[in-house]
């Protein structure tokens, strides 16, 4: 086996690498982190793994782990019905920041306001990748995108959709809530881990926004893949833990 094969983490399909994202693309990057989560909790036998229409669906095939691809922003649900029906399996829904704040957010928001004790995996990187960078409910104030070619006006289109904030508003105590950036793989891990600790200890929804790169549809290097994320979009999205059984308790 080679030294490459050794480093991946290994609930990951060996199969379908190398995988299909562009190059520098931070998909990888959150299911790399996602990949050593279960690893460390020694879940894979368990884990249920859903992901979204948009770059996500490239990850179907990604885990050896039981997975099922859903239609366009509906991968909360399906991961809350598995859950229900199956409460021994952990679930994990995979999804973009269109996936799960534009088409998908009523599905999102009402899961979270019910508690249902399914972990949320999403990832932000400020536009509609796959359908070729259009706006997102992400992009940054003055931000062009293929349908912003101006800059994103706040004065027509509104601010970034602050997710993880919005998730904690509206979730019962046994929430956890967290946005981690693949700019700190270690602490991204970290709240991935925790996001499915919680729901194994049937605490209720947790959910991780992911920070994450496009640089084919931003047209950026690495220099500037890696400035915009640490940046600019930590100036609308600051990183950390939002919520946690532990501090609603004290
Ligand atoms: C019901 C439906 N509406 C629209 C589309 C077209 N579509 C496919 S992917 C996508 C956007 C994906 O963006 P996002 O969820 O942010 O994920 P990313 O590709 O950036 O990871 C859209 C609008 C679709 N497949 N199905
Ligand atoms: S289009 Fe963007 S999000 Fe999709 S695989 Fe390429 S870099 Fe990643």
């Amino acid at each position: 086996m080679s030294v490459e094969l050794l480093r991946m983490p290994k609930c990951w399909r060996k199969e379908s690498k190398p995988h299909k994202f562009c190059p520098g693309c931070g998909h990888g990057d959150v299911l790399k982190a996602l990949g050593e989560a279960i690893d460390e909790l020694g879940i894979q036998d368990r884990v249920v793994f859903g992901c979204d229409i948009g770059c996500s669906l490239l990850a179907w095939d990604f885990f050896d782990v039981d997975s099922v691809q859903t239609h366009h922003g509906r991968t909360t649900p399906v991961m809350t019905g598995i859950k229900r029906a199956r409460p021994d399996r952990i679930v994990v829904a995979y999804m973009g920041d269109g996936g799960g704040y534009a088409i998908g957010s009523q599905h999102l928001f009402n899961a979270a306001a019910r508690n249902e004790n399914v972990t949320v995996i999403l990832v932000n990187n400020t536009n509609y990748g796959m359908t070729g960078g259009q706006m997102a409910p992400t992009t940054l104030p003055g931000q062009k995108t293929e349908t912003s070619p101006y800059g994103r006006d706040v004065e027509t289109m509104g601010y970034p959709t602050q997710g993880p904030e919005a998730v904690a508003a509206i979730t019962q105590d046994g929430a956890y809530v967290a946005r981690g950036t693949v700019a700190n793989m270690r602490q991204l891990k970290g709240f991935i881990k925790k996001a499915l600790q919680n729901q194994m200890e049937g605490n209720g929804f947790s959910f991780v926004e992911a920070l994450s790169g496009c640089p084919t549809n931003w047209r950026t290097n690495a220099r500037d893949t890696w400035n915009f994320i640490e940046k600019e979009m930590t100036k609308y999205f600051k990183v950390g833990e939002i919520k946690t059984p532990a501090q609603k308790e004290g």
